[in-house]
Formats: C-alpha cells, sequence, structure tokens
C-alpha cells in the first residue's frame, strides 16, 4: 500500500496492491477515496511512489512475487500506463529508490527474498528505464529497504543561554 500525491492537487491519493493489479483511488480533499482504475501489475509486495522519468509526477513502482521490479508511468493526473517490467528473478520484496550513481535520477535496489539473499541494483538511464546486473549478497531473506546518506563525521554545536529569562 501507499498514500501519496498522485495528481497533484495536494491531498494523499491511496494505491493498494492486489493480485493480479493495483488499485488507484483519487481523494477528494476530505478523505473520501473514488475512481476504479487498477493498474494491472504482477502480484505486487512493495510499492514505492518516485518520480522516475523527471517529469514532476509520481510514478508508480513495484516489486512482485513474480521477481520482476514493474513500473508505470503517470500522465499527470493520476493515470498510469506504459514503462517497463524489470526482471531481477527470484521473490522480489523490498524496493527503495534513490540516486545512487549522482545523474540526478533516480535508481532503485530491490531486495531477492531466498535464502542466499541478494540486493539487485538498477540505474536508470533518465526516462524511467532500468539497465544493469549488479547484485550485492546480503543475509538469508531480506524484506524491507532502504536507502540513506551516511555522515562520517559530525560537527555539532550546542548554546544556550547564561542567564534564565525573568520568572512571570
Ligand atoms: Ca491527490
Ligand atoms: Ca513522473
Ligand atoms: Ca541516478
Amino acid at each position: 500500500m501507499a498514500l501519496a500525491d498522485i495528481d497533484s492537487d495536494g491531498d494523499l491519493d491511496l494505491l493498494a496492491g492486489s493480485s493480479g493489479g493495483v488499485a488507484v483511488r483519487l481523494n477528494n480533499g476530505s478523505g473520501a477515496f473514488s475512481g476504479t482504475q487498477t493498474v494491472t501489475l504482477p502480484t505486487s509486495w512493495t510499492i514505492v511512489m518516485a518520480d522516475v522519468d523527471g517529469d514532476g509526477d509520481l510514478d508508480l513502482t513495484s516489486a512482485s512475487q513474480s521477481g520482476k521490479v514493474s513500473i508505470r508511468l503517470n500522465d499527470g493526473s493520476g493515470t498510469f500506463s506504459g514503462g517497463s517490467d524489470v526482471t531481477i528473478g527470484g521473490t522480489v520484496q523490498g524496493l527503495a529508490l534513490g540516486d545512487l550513481d549522482g545523474d540526478g535520477d533516480l535508481d532503485f535496489v530491490a531486495s531477492v527474498h531466498a535464502t542466499t539473499g541478494t540486493v539487485a541494483v538498477r540505474f536508470n538511464n533518465g526516462s524511467g528505464s532500468f539497465s544493469g546486473s549488479t547484485s550485492v549478497s546480503v543475509g538469508s531473506n531480506p524484506n524491507g529497504m532502504t536507502l540513506g546518506t551516511w555522515m562520517a563525521t559530525a560537527t555539532w554545536t550546542c548554546s544556550r543561554p547564561t542567564k534564565l529569562p525573568p520568572a512571570r
């Protein structure tokens, strides 16, 4: 499941994975959801919304039981089509997006749930097409994924008033 403003009207819309697709329901601004759109996809484990083609709207990425990461592009109004299915293999369970190679577009990492677990790394060409074959060995049965930047050093400056303000 995911909540994201897919039609850029300022409210959070609802995307729910089910067998055979992802149901898309639009928020009217007060938390009432409507619509009938179902994006046909392999059974989804994880849905992540991210602008993979750099056009300003949130696209749909989904990690599936059938070993694929599926990408469907938003037309700006919350309707999804096109994109591609990137074959990873196994059961892809966790998915996270971030700019891994510093070229300004969002790449992805996807965890393959297996006894000898791996994380697949795929790079975006800037238009939402992903390629690569890098695979990182991790522990058995990896699930959730996240990407973060770790700072090697940090300097903290703390200050406080030398005198307390007068009591009221
Ligand atoms: Ca919305
Ligand atoms: Ca987009
Ligand atoms: Ca990138």
